[in-house]
């Protein structure tokens, strides 16, 4: 083998890697994708993350590094940038976060002393492991108030949140969530956190491709800080970002770097700024319009087959199924769909009785589906393949059925890969 780095391409040099990577093309093209947080990246953001930007080494930022040669990777940082602010309509924004969890912890660094009161909503009702859970650093760090959604409407309680933070004064209230089928009340969010001297922070990790798109109220106005991953609705590479006020972009950028992270991933940064700009076009809007009709339409489906919805619907992507009626567990759903090719996860809902792992829900979303072409009819038939999964899952005839008519139904919307 020659010292010199090799050009081979990976299916010649390491066909053990390149078969495993086929595998898992053949699963997201064969298997209908209805995990709420998962995507299909387009080509263009591909490779952009596959290029040789991965071997440049750039702590600091544009105009400050600490390296030299870092001139054109400059230059996609600052597009990227430029990108990100436009896009989403904030004053400044960071693009290095590796992840929407790098995110959240630098964003909480910068603006809340440690010991500090941070309000956020509670894991169970839809929040995130960042957001204060007792086995994230988050939840070490910070002294986290958890508020969750009314046990009347499933909506999250407002008048508890407000009543929350009089009590608890905290120093910062973080809006946003995994599993939370409704429109978030920013505005309202914004004065509890003005009545209370509190930052307000939006974690629009799962909204971002709606916001973006205008078919979800953007925190922009209200937020002091948002932070978001770029891999859910988005649609861009697995990765993060901050947006925030000028005010406080000095803060959040020395939270990143050198607060948190070393070298920023240039290529991943790269395909962020390829998926902003995807994001800024028509037909991306079209998308992202589609992904909420076809929510709608998926969750009327699994309503007319006699599921239950957490808040009786959806305005977003996503919708939280409570199985309690079915006599199934949200593990055994899941188990059930991913043997007919259906992918989904398990998840706690409102004042859940069992642990996460088992969990009495099953959260679905649309981004992925839509993203391959499909629309309100094929939901129609995806809610009543999943009926017929559940309902039938002791009859291998059934189950066979479902299998067959899937076979068809991907064929019919197929992937560029
Ligand atoms: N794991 C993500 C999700 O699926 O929503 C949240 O980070």
């Amino acid at each position: 083998m020659s010292i010199v780095v090799s050009g081979r391409r990976l299916m010649e040099s390491d066909p053990q890697v390149q078969e495993m990577i086929h595998l898992e093309e053949n699963r997201q093209r064969d298997k209908l994708e209805l995990i709420a947080s998962e995507n299909y990246a387009s080509r263009a953001v591909l490779e952009a993350q596959g290029s040789v930007l991965t071997n440049k080494y750039a702590e600091g930022y544009p105009g400050k590094r600490y390296y030299g040669g870092c001139e054109f990777v400059d230059m996609v940082e600052n597009l990227a940038i430029e990108r990100a602010k436009e896009l989403f309509g904030m004053e400044h924004a960071n693009v290095q976060p590796h992840s929407g969890a790098s995110a959240n912890v630098a964003a909480y660094n910068a603006l809340v002393p440690y010991g500090e009161t941070i309000m956020a909503m509670n894991l169970t009702d839809g929040g995130h492991l960042t957001h204060g859970s007792p086995v994230n650093v988050t939840g070490r760090l910070w002294k986290f108030i958890p508020y969750g959604v009314s046990r009347i409407d499933e909506r999250i309680d407002m008048d508890e949140v407000q009543r929350l933070a009089l009590e608890h004064k905290p120093k910062m209230i973080v809006a946003g969530a995994t599993a939370y089928s409704r429109i978030i009340d920013f505005p309202r969010f914004r004065r509890i956190a003005d009545e209370n001297n509190a930052y307000l922070l939006v974690d629009m990790a799962h909204i971002s491709g709606l916001v973006a798109a205008g078919v979800h109220p953007s925190p922009a106005p209200f937020a002091h800080v948002v932070t978001s991953t770029t891999h859910k609705t988005l649609r861009g590479p697995r990765s993060g970002l901050i947006l925030c006020q000028a005010a406080l972009a000095k803060q959040i950028d020395k939270a990143i770097f050198p607060g948190l992270q070393g070298g920023p991933l240039e290529h991943v940064i790269a395909a962020k700024a390829v998926c902003f700009g995807e994001a800024m076009t028509e037909e991306f809007k079209e998308y992202q319009r589609q992904t909420v009709a076809n929510a709608k339409a998926l969750a009327a489906s699994l309503l007319e087959q006699g599921f239950r919805l957490v808040s009786g619907g959806t305005d977003n992507h996503l919708m939280l199924v409570d199985l309690t009626n079915k006599g199934v567990t949200g593990k055994e759903a899941q188990l059930l769909l991913d043997s007919v090719n259906i992918t989904t996860n398990k998840n706690t809902i409102p004042f859940e009785t069992r642990s996460p792992f088992i969990a009495s829900g099953l959260r679905l979303g649309t981004p992925a589906l839509t993203s391959r072409g499909m629309k309100e009819e094929e939901m129609k038939q995806v809610g009543r393949l999943i009926a017929r999964t559940i309902e039938g899952r002791n009859d291998p005839v059934v189950l066979e059925s479902v299998r067959a008519e899937i076979v068809t139904l991907t064929k019919r919307f197929p992937l560029w890969f």
